[in-house]
């Protein structure tokens, strides 16, 4: 079984390669992904978003093609960054600048409860077949550790491992995550539809 996958994130490309490995899919990333323009995220959800990366590159892939939205949703914040989490430190936003935003936006707040949450959208010709959704949830902390991961990793606090998704190596945080979640619920998906 053969599927491809669309990002321009490199985080998000390492852990879908490590689902290939854990999970025994071929999972391949869109060829010129780079060459082709980026679709604008207008949605006001991560489905939405999800939908829309899907449906459009999808049409540059030879077969079914999956895109996520995810992004991490701060309770005390009122869920943000939430479809923001990439550029929540505006258009030239890093992982270190976002960070360093959501910690003086919940500055000493003691409720800091938050979550992750991955939508994958599997696509094929220009058309969405389905979503797949999975979440996990967590604490934000009040300094970063760790150096694994990326995106907001070295600030969300995971209670069952007591320590950081910076401190845990890929496969541990595959796991139990959020985007781990999802993908395990699109495999189950096509294994369904190939049976
Ligand atoms: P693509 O749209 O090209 O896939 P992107 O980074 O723009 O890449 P999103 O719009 O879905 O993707 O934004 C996701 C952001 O949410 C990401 O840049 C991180 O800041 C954050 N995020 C998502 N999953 C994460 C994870 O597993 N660990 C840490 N941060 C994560």
């Amino acid at each position: 079984m053969k599927i491809w996958c669309a990002t321009g994130n490199p985080g998000k490309l390492r852990e879908f390669q490590l689902a290939g490995e854990l999970l025994d899919i071929d999972i391949e990333p869109l060829a010129n992904l780079k060459q082709i323009p980026a679709p604008e995220e207008t949605g006001a959800t991560f489905e939405e978003n999800a939908r829309l990366k899907a449906a459009y590159y999808s049409q540059f892939a030879p077969g079914p093609l999956f895109a996520d939205d995810s992004g991490l949703e701060v309770d005390a914040l009122g869920g943000a960054p939430g479809v923001y989490s990439a550029r929540y430190a505006g258009p030239n936003a890093t992982d270190q600048t976002n960070n360093e935003l959501l910690l003086q936006r919940l500055g000493d707040r003691s409720d800091r409860t938050a979550r992750f949450v991955c939508v994958i959208a599997l696509a094929e010709a220009g058309e969405v077949v389905r979503t797949f959704r999975g979440e996990v949830e967590g604490e934000i902390l009040r300094a970063p550790r760790g150096p694994g991961g990326f995106g907001y990793d070295p600030l969300f606090y995971y209670p069952p491992f007591g320590c950081s998704f910076g401190q845990v190596d890929g496969p541990r945080k595959f796991d139990v995550s959020h985007r781990g979640n999802a993908l395990r619920e699109l495999l189950r998906y096509l294994t369904r539809s190939a049976a």
